[in-house]
């Protein structure tokens, strides 16, 4: 029986490929997508989600959009030098004459999440790959239906680095009193942190040699940007792509070590560099545990990605 999933995204570049990745992934039924704002504002990431839902073949998945700001008060894009002013490299709006008629319901996100967790319980994987305003707030709106759940995959946080500050990465930083609230809540949390994204670099080598037709255009169009903030940040011909990372891992846990720590995040002062720094600890069994992906099979990760968007 295929995985019951939600997917909360921001989606920026990363999501967008993590999207289309789970739509072809027949061991995975998506639900519905909650946005949020992070790379950019969440109605903006409901239209980008729109577009791949579409180019992915199940334009009728119902979006729901969350919260226009963070829960640490942020409200808007930071990230638009990353992901470009779309979010999507500025090609989304080439596409827009292309995107069914999704439904949108407007500022639903935690209800959605709730009311899922409700009816389905230990089915039900809600994998968040933005900041964590929404799944804060599902948490807080009703923490028995929430950690119900079988369990919450998230792209976030660094032990060795961050990628907006030396310190701290990026949906870590721009919420960490949302991230800080999930990480202790009652829910069963496995964490992607830039320790295990950053093992995988995709370059456009790659794309041009594993995908053809529309989609590698779109896929070669929608990174040019992205590459070209990689080649200069990070000094790498390529890209991370990260939010991908939680989506294989749903139905290729195999291709993952996992650990388990204490997983603390800094959330002050909120100016700092140190704001959104994740910590670690040896597992104490008077605090939360976190599961850790820290390692990967990073040629298995590529093979499986290349595989399964060959589907659609
Ligand atoms: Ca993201």
């Amino acid at each position: 029986m295929a995985t019951k999933v939600i997917v909360d995204v921001d989606t920026g570049v990363d999501d967008a490929i993590a999207i289309l990745t789970l739509l072809a992934d027949s061991e995975i039924e998506l639900l519905s997508v909650t946005t949020v704002t992070g790379n950019i504002d969440c109605v903006q990431a409901a239209k980008n989600t729109k577009l791949m839902l579409t180019k992915g073949g199940s334009p009728d998945v119902p979006i729901s959009t969350g919260a226009t700001k963070s829960r640490s008060g942020r409200k808007a894009a930071s990230a638009h030098h990353v992901h470009g002013s779309d979010g999507l490299g500025e090609i989304a709006d080439k596409y827009w004459g292309t995107v069914s008629e999704t439904p949108v319901f407007p500022g639903n996100a935690t209800e959605t999440l709730v009311a899922a967790a409700e009816k389905y319980g230990p089915e039900l994987t809600i994998v968040a790959t933005g900041p964590l305003t929404n799944i804060a707030n599902a948490v807080l709106a009703d923490p028995v239906a929430m950690s119900s759940i079988r369990s919450l995959f998230v792209m976030g946080g660094g032990f060795r680095n961050g990628n907006v500050t030396p310190y701290a990465e990026f949906n870590a930083n721009f919420d960490p009193i949302a991230f800080s609230t999930v990480l202790h809540s009652e829910m069963n949390i496995t964490l992607f942190p830039l320790d295990v994204t950053e093992q995988v670099v995709i370059t456009r080598d790659d794309i041009t040699t594993n995908l053809s037709g529309d989609l590698q255009q779109l896929i070669v169009e929608m990174t040019g940007k992205y590459i070209e903030f990689h080649q200069k940040a990070v000094g790498i011909n390529g890209f991370f792509v990260h939010d991908a990372l939680p989506i294989i891992a749903l139905s290729r846990p195999a291709l993952f070590q996992f650990e388990a720590a204490n997983v603390y995040v800094v959330t002050h002062p909120e100016n700092s560099s140190y704001c959104g720094q994740t910590l670690r600890f040896l597992p104490q069994s008077d605090a939360k545990e976190t599961r850790l992906a820290m390692n990967c099979d990073v040629r298995a990760i590529k093979q499986r990605i290349w595989s399964l968007l060959n589907t659609l």
